[in-house]
This record gives structure tokens, sequence and C-alpha cells, in this order.
């Protein structure tokens, strides 16, 4: 059976191509969703894509998941650094879970340097802009297929 998939865009990034290309790229979070969609073809993987500025809705949708995905890519934007609410749910779910980051957050203010969910993820990709989706969903794949 196709590995379904759970992406996870957390607040703001709806902006995406639209304001600050500078730090976060031009191509928009469609353009990302649909390259993601095709990587997900080639990979033959089945991929749902979410986006909130919600944390509860995030974590109502990081709760629901299991059982229905085999994994989850995450880039929990500013709550990445507040939220103790998506880490929990993550922990609680127990999914295999991948966190993402457009910019490098560790090059950027001390306030971003800080991951509330990188230590209750596989591991962390940051700083590649819309590649770190895809290298984080390839390495995602990788690790379920190695049955880690
Ligand atoms: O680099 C990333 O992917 C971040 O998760 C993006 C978050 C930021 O708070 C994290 O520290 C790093 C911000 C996403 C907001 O996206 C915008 C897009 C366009 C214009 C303004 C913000």
């Amino acid at each position: 059976m196709t590995e379904h998939i759970l992406v996870l865009h957390g607040p703001n990034l709806n902006l995406l191509g639209r304001r600050e290309p500078g730090i976060y790229g031009v191509q928009t979070l469609e353009n990302i969703n649909q390259q993601l969609q095709a990587d997900a073809q080639s990979l033959g993987v089945e991929l749902t894509i979410r986006q909130s500025n919600h944390e509860g809705q995030l974590v109502d949708w990081i709760g629901a998941a299991l059982g229905q995905y085999v994994g989850i890519v995450i880039n929990a934007a500013a709550y990445t650094h507040t939220s103790v609410a998506i880490r929990d749910a993550i922990a609680a779910v127990d999914l295999p879970t991948v966190e993402v980051h457009l910019s490098n957050i560790h090059k950027r203010e001390s306030f971003r340097h800080h991951s509330y969910i990188a230590a209750v993820v596989i591991g962390q990709i940051s700083g590649f802009g819309a590649n770190s989706y895809r290298l984080g969903l390839r390495a995602l794949v990788e690790h379920v297929r190695a049955g880690n």
C-alpha cells in the first residue's frame, strides 16, 4: 500500500513569495507544494499538505495523524521557537517526523536558535530554501522504508 505522509506548514508561510524574498525566497507556497507533489509521485508516496496560522489547528492535525500517516514533514515556522504544545503532540503520536526550515535558523537572531521540536524529531533540515522540504521528504521516506 502507498505510504501516506503529512506535510504541515505553520504560521505566515501562506505569505511566501510575496514578502521578504531575501530571506525566504521567491517561491510561493503553492509552487513548493506542487514540487513536493511531483517528488512524492517519483518516490511513490502520497502527500496530504496543510497550512495553518493557528497553533491549536496544527496540534489537532498532528494528534489525528496516528494511524493515517507513516510520518510527518513539518515547518512549524515561528511556533518552532515557542510551542511546547506542538512538541508534545509530535511526541505523543510518536510518528517519524522531519523538521524543516527555509532559512538557516542557527544563522539568524538568537531567539530562532532554539527549537522546541528538535528533540522529538528524527532530524532537522534548515537553510536550503524550498529544497529543505524536498530533502526532508526524501529523508523521511528513506527512514520509513529502512524500517527505523
Ligand atoms: O526558515 C523558516 O522556514 C522559518 O520556519 C520561517 C518562519 C520563522 O519564524 C522561523 O524562524 C524560520 C517564518 C515564516 C514566515 O514566512 C514569511 C513569508 C513571507 C513573508 C514573511 C514571512
